[in-house]
């Protein structure tokens, strides 16, 4: 996207004088072109000093989501990501849920957490234009990844195997991206599920591979 679209407007500032914030652009260019040159600087350079990663964010095979609550909630937790293959093994222990409710379990667009409802996440992780299902539905959006089901302590342990992302490959990568989970249960209905607010915010990450799950 940004060599695309950047291009013609450098162009473009070239012969045009009153173009507001000329010097906006070409210094995105410039970061653009830094965060490159590093990428590649980082990725030729540490062999073996990050297995999970040094290879660039297509080999990344294990990745991590740490939950919080968003205010006035408890909710909290680890989301595991692993990738098999083309599919994605998730891999969730919460807590603080509605002891004995399913609550609905998204990745959302952005992996942004920092609105005190998580509204700063976005919509569902839905890049093929999909409409919303549940798991089992002939049609969901990436993100759709059901329900989680509380036990009486408020504690759900979930795992669900996805083949239409990648953690961070070309088809539908989900690194950097948010995992929310909602007040109530995704009852698999248009557009969102009617699943509330957002109890939980976490952002996919880069997991460390020596760390190990409880
Ligand atoms: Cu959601």
């Amino acid at each position: 996207m940004e060599s695309i679209a950047v291009a013609p407007t450098l162009r473009s500032n070239s012969n045009k004088l009153n173009k507001p914030n000329p010097m906006k652009t070409p210094n995105l260019f410039l970061t653009s072109l830094a965060v490159a040159a590093l990428w590649f600087a980082s990725s030729s350079s540490s062999p073996g000093a990050e297995p999970a990663g040094g290879g660039g964010l297509a080999e990344l095979k294990l990745a991590v989501a740490v939950l919080h609550s968003t205010a006035g909630n408890k909710c909290q937790g680890t989301v595991r990501f692993t990738q098999d293959g083309n599919a994605v093994k998730v891999v969730a222990d919460l807590e603080g849920l509605n002891p004995g409710q399913k609550h609905a379990f998204h990745i959302h667009q952005y992996g942004d957490c920092s609105a005190p409802d998580a509204m700063s996440a976005g919509s569902h992780y839905n890049p093929e234009g999909h409409q919303h299902g549940l798991p089992d539905a002939p049609s969901r959006h990436a993100g759709d990844l059901g329900n989680v089901q509380a036990d009486n302590d408020g504690k759900a342990h979930y795992e669900i195997s996805v083949a239409d992302v990648t953690i961070g490959g070309a088809h539908n990568p989900i690194i950097g991206r948010g995992v929310i989970v909602h007040a109530k249960s995704d009852d698999g209905s248009q557009p969102v599920g009617n699943a509330g607010a957002r109890i939980a915010c976490g952002v996919i990450g880069v997991a460390n591979p020596g760390e190990k799950k409880p």
